[in-house]
C-alpha cells in the first residue's frame, strides 16, 4: 500500500530551489548533525522488517480483526535476519512492533492484541526479544516501528486515552529491550472520511522517546531527528538539503506540494538539521506475499537504489519482509549478497586515494578542488562528501576530468552533503577538478574518491 507518491507532483520538473544567501546569513550559526544524526548517516544501510499478522493474511493493511490465532511463525530465526543484514553491509534492522492493524509483536500489557494470544512458542514468545538478542549478537542497532494509526485498539479516536495508550506502548518498548537506535512513526491513516479522528500528542510522544532513549533517532515526516525522504520508491532528491525548515512539516501526515517539496529536498537556508531517508521494499509489497516470490529487486536494481539513496546525501532503509516460517527468502538474501559484493568491487579501489589534492578559494562562495591522477586513470564513478561535523554547504558543483590537455565536464550537480554519487561515461583522465560553483557559506574542501566504471 501506497502512501503520498512524489510522482504526482511530477518530479522531473522540479527546480532546485534557488539559494537566497542573504535570508541564510542572517539566521547564522547554520545546523549541524547530532552525535545520533551522524551516525545514523554513516551507517549508510539500515534494515525494514515488515512482519505481523499480514504476513498470514496476505494483505498490506490489516483491518484490526484478524485472530491472534493466525500468527504462526514456525521456523522464526531472527539471528537469520540479522546475519543475513550484516553480512550484506546493514548496520540496523528496524521492526514492525505494531502495524496498522494494531498488532503487537511484544507480550505487551495494553492490549489483549499481540503475541500472547497467539499458538506461537506456546504464547510466551516476544519477536521484539528475539530480534534484540539477535542484533547484539551480530552487532547491529535495533530499530523500532509502532504505527499510530491502530486500527484494533477500541479508544482509537478518542484522543486522550489513545494517546495514554500509545505512550504505554512506546513505553514498554523503550524501557524492557535495552538501547533502541531508531523509533519510526509512520504518517500513513486510512480512516477516510468518516474515519475516526486521532489527534495524537506528538510533544508527548517526541518527549518521551527523548527521555527514555536519549540517544535513539526519530522518524517521521516532521523528524524530529530525521524526515521521510517523501516517496516510497527508493528517490531523493537530486537536490537534498539535509536541513528543512520545520514549520512547513509540522506533523507526520501533512500534506500539500511545499510538504513533499521540503521532504525530497530540504531547504538550505532551513533552521533545523533533520536529514533524510529513504525507505523502499525489495519486493512490491511492505509485507511477504508467496506471489511476489518472482518480482524481488534485482542486485542491480538494488545497486541502483543505493546510488539514488545514499549516494544523494540520504540513508537506505530498504525493506526485506521475513515469510510465514519467520525467515528472510532465500531469494532476496542471495540478491542482498550479490548487491554486497557488487558495491564492495565498485568501490574497492579509489584512484585518487593517494593523489596530491590542491584546494583553492575562488571568493567567498566559490572554491575548487583538483585530484592530480600522476598518468591517465580509467574513471566512471565519482564519490563526493562534505564534511557534514560542519553542516552542508555547496549548493552548485561541476566535476571536469582533464583528457588530452583539454577539460571535459564528467557531471554536475547542486547538493553534495554526506556522500554524492556520480556515475558518468567510462573516460581516461589525468586530473580531475572539482568547481565548487556556488555555496551558501565560505567553501570548505570536498572529499574525492574516483573510481573505474561498473
Ligand atoms: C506506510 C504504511 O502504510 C505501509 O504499510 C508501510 O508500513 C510503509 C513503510 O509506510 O505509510
Amino acid at each position: 500500500m501506497k502512501r503520498r507518491d512524489f510522482v504526482a507532483l511530477g518530479l522531473a520538473g522540479l527546480v532546485a530551489p534557488r539559494v537566497d544567501r542573504l535570508s541564510i546569513a542572517a539566521s547564522a550559526p547554520r545546523p549541524r548533525p547530532s552525535a545520533a544524526q551522524l551516525e545514523w548517516q554513516q551507517d549508510e544501510l539500515a534494515m525494514f522488517l515488515h512482519f505481523g499478522v499480514n504476513t498470514f493474511t496476505d494483505r498490506e493493511w490489516g483491518d484490526g480483526t484478524e485472530d491472534p490465532a493466525i500468527f504462526n511463525p514456525q521456523s522464526l530465526d531472527a539471528r537469520q535476519w540479522a546475519r543475513t543484514a550484516r553480512g550484506a553491509g546493514f548496520r540496523a534492522l528496524i521492526l514492525t512492533a505494531k502495524h496498522h492493524d494494531g498488532f503487537c509483536l511484544w507480550p505487551t500489557a495494553t492490549t489483549q492484541h499481540s503475541v500472547a494470544k497467539s499458538p506461537w512458542r506456546g504464547g510466551q514468545g516476544d519477536v521484539v526479544r528475539e530480534l534484540v538478542n539477535a542484533c547484539k549478537a551480530e552487532s547491529l542497532k535495533v530499530g523500532l516501528y509502532l504505527s499510530p494509526w491502530d486500527r484494533n485498539a477500541p479508544v482509537y479516536g478518542d484522543s486522550q486515552r489513545y494517546n495514554d495508550f500509545y505512550i504505554e506502548q512506546l513505553t514498554e518498548l523503550l524501557t524492557r529491550y535495552g538501547n533502541i537506535a531508531e523509533v519510526w512513526f509512520d504518517g500513513a491513516n486510512g480512516e477516510g472520511p468518516n474515519g475516526r479522528r486521532q489527534s495524537y500528542d506528538w510533544a508527548r510522544i517526541w518527549g518521551t522517546v527523548r527521555r527514555l532513549q536519549p540517544d535513539a533517532v526519530m522518524f517521521s515526516d516532521a523528524g524530529p531527528d530525521v524526515r521521510w525522504i517523501g516517496n516510497e520508491r527508493g528517490a531523493a532528491g537530486t537536490t537534498n538539503w539535509s536541513t528543512v525548515d520545520p514549520a512547513v512539516v509540522q506533523f507526520p501526515g501533512a500534506e500539500g506540494d511545499a510538504v513533499m517539496r521540503m521532504l525530497q529536498q530540504g531547504d538550505p537556508a532551513g533552521t533545523v538539521w533533520r536529514p533524510g531517508e529513504t525507505d523502499v521494499s525489495i519486493r512490491p509489497g511492505w509485507f511477504y506475499h508467496p506471489a511476489e516470490d518472482g518480482r524481488v529487486r534485482s542486485a542491480d536494481d538494488l545497486v541502483r537504489l543505493y546510488f539514488t539513496s545514499v549516494g544523494r546525501n540520504s540513508k537506505l532503509l530498504l525493506n526485506v519482509p521475513p515469510t510465514r516460517e519467520g525467515l528472510l527468502h532465500h531469494v532476496d538474501a542471495s540478491r542482498l549478497t550479490i548487491m554486497r559484493a557488487r558495491l564492495h568491487a565498485m568501490f574497492a579501489i579509489d584512484v585518487a586515494s593517494s593523489a596530491p589534492v590542491y584546494w583553492q578559494p575562488l571568493n567567498d562562495h566559490r572554491a575548487r578542488v583538483e585530484v592530480d591522477l600522476r598518468g591517465p586513470k580509467t574513471i566512471g564513478i565519482a564519490a563526493l562528501s562534505e564534511d557534514i561535523r560542519q553542516g552542508q554547504i555547496v549548493a552548485r558543483y561541476i566535476l571536469e576530468g582533464e583528457r588530452d590537455g583539454t577539460w571535459i565536464t564528467l557531471s554536475e550537480g547542486t547538493t553534495i552533503g554526506y556522500r554524492k554519487l556520480d556515475r558518468f561515461d567510462p573516460v581516461v583522465v589525468r586530473r580531475v577538478r572539482l568547481t565548487i560553483a556556488d555555496a551558501v557559506e565560505t567553501p570548505r574542501p570536498v572529499q574525492i574518491g574516483l573510481f573505474a566504471p561498473a
